[in-house]
């Protein structure tokens, strides 16, 4: 056997220094876009995120409603493999087909309600809308709502359905323009226009929406109306139904395919790799792997990018099960340094993913530094209001259920399969609960605020630039304690004792 003579470690074991913080360095001067498939030095990935997020591939995480609202907020879900393709395909369909930037409709919303009012309202009626504020935020004023294509209504009650809706925010609306949403996009920037342009169903501009004292500069709607285009959305496969799998999901539209697999350094996975690439134009991520040579492997094998981590998810029992694994931070660390020489060397640059085993936010943060582009997790985005399952009361506390692909709730016995018989001989993950924690948007706000503050206590504008200038250091289990109120009778404790 060989040994390691480092013991593997995790993401709590370690701390970032701060460098140099100049004036311009700001969270609002900060970008959290980052690559998600490969590319060659000089150009251009075919597809990025905004923002360094993509869930889990779980039943318990990723569906249509999961991904169209993490896609609105600029990050990706990828749509949980372990059903029938039909419904697969079906979910990916629907995530496409919210095409944003159709009709505004009418509703009983004032421009006193914010945008929780329309989630609300939205979560009643079924209709897939987005919704416009003053300043982006849940908490500013209603500006304008935007359903999609599939929103019915007959043309001449559309028009008052309009007209209504926007006499109590807009100046102005213009007429029928004939020109397309791009052209109009254009010249809305080109004048900086304060105006929501509402097009018909062939994407021809139908009005300009003005409002008084709405600020363009502040917030962008064309932005959120992601113009033209259809939400992004990645979807899970395996090892064993793919000829059957990816056609369909192909033909659904989706943008980006993961191989989901507790074990990704196998063969399996480099002829389903080759068989995508030989049969479509399409992007497909690999893994999971935790060293240099299960990279190195998948990405000769054509993968777009690479997953990393075995045994650290929230519900994995792996290593227990099988004792197979590796400390998240020495996975990543190891296969980011891979990545970076076979860049050196070829020019191509192979995004990794850091998959499981994030607890606090600052965890995202260690893991952009320690070389990943992106993370994927599941039980952050379990505990929102647009996870797939159910909100329960247990004592005193709302929780949301949460179970891992490998448990007998899941059955996802194609991700754990080594060849031979099918089915789950065993389980690797479990079936549990997370604390209820609200909206997607409200606790992605937190923790991108977060995210960029440290980034700009490290002196880095970019995710590349904070994995070039990053300093990083091993704390000791004492000073962990320390890093936490300590010392001290904290107020809320006290309290509850009397
Ligand atoms: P976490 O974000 O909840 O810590 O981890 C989520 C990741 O755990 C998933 O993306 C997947 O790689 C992994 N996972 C999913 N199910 C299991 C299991 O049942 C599992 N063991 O390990």
């Amino acid at each position: 056997a060989y040994y390691y003579t480092e013991p593997s470690r995790t993401f709590s074991e370690y701390l970032l220094l701060p460098n140099l913080t100049t004036k311009d360095c700001t969270p609002a001067n900060v970008s959290l876009k980052t690559p998600i498939v490969k590319f060659k030095k000089g150009e251009k990935p075919d597809v990025s995120l905004n923002i360094p997020f993509s869930s889990a591939v779980m039943q318990a995480v990723s569906d249509h409603g999961m991904a169209v609202a993490l896609a609105r907020c600029g990050g990706i879900s990828f749509i949980f493999g372990s059903q029938s393709v039909q419904d697969q395909a079906e979910m990916v369909r629907k995530v496409k087909g919210y095409k944003a930037g159709f009709v505004v409709s009418r509703s009983n919303l004032t421009p006193d309600h914010t945008l929780k009012d329309v989630l609300q309202l939205k979560e009643k009626t079924g209709h897939s809308t987005v919704a416009i504020t003053d300043n982006g935020s849940p908490t500013g004023k209603l500006l304008g709502i935007v359903t999609s294509r599939d929103y019915r209504v007959s043309r001449d009650a559309q028009d008052k359905r309009v007209a209504d809706f926007m006499t109590p925010f807009s100046s102005l609306i213009y007429g029928k323009s004939g020109i397309t949403l791009s052209e109009a996009n254009d010249l809305i920037w080109e004048h900086k226009l304060n105006c929501l342009p509402i097009v018909d169903g062939h994407q021809n501009l139908e009005y300009l929406v003005f409002r008084k004292d709405y600020d363009a500069h502040k917030e962008n709607p064309l932005e959120l109306l992601d113009s033209n285009k259809s939400y992004i959305v990645g979807a899970g496969i395996n090892t064993k139904d793919y000829e059957e799998r990816v056609p369909a999901l192909v033909e659904a539209g989706v943008d980006v395919l993961v191989i989901d697999s507790s074990d990704g350094y196998s063969e399996w996975q480099r002829e389903t790799i080759q068989y995508v690439k030989a049969n479509f134009n399409a992007k497909i991520g690999a893994g999971n792997v935790v060293d240099r040579e299960g990279f190195l492997y998948l990405v000769e094998a054509g993968a777009d990018f690479v997953k990393v981590g075995i045994g650290g998810g929230s519900i994995c029992i792996t290593r227990e099960a099988k004792g197979i694994g590796r400390g998240q931070a020495s996975a990543l660390i190891e296969v980011a340094q891979a990545r970076d020489e076979y860049y050196r060397e070829t020019g191509i640059y192979v995004p990794i993913c850091s998959d499981g085993g994030i607890v606090h936010d600052y965890h995202i943060t260690l893991a952009l530094a320690m070389g990943a582009d992106f993370v994927m997790m599941g039980r952050y985005f379990a505990r929102f209001d647009e996870s797939p399952t159910r909100k329960l009361r247990v004592g005193n506390n709302f929780v949301k259920e949460f179970w891992g692909e490998g448990s007998n709730r899941a059955r996802n016995w194609q991700r754990y399969d080594t060849g031979g018989k099918q089915g789950l001989l065993f389980e690797e993950g479990v079936d549990s609960y997370v604390p209820y924690a609200g909206s997607l948007q409200e606790n992605l706000d937190k923790t991108i605020g977060k995210i960029k503050s440290t980034m700009c206590n490290c002196g880095s504008l970019s995710i590349e630039e904070l994995q070039q200038k990053a300093r990083i250091t091993l704390v000791s289990a004492t000073s962990i304690v320390e890093g936490g109120a300590h010392d001290v009778i904290l107020k809320e404790s006290s309290l509850s004792e009397e």
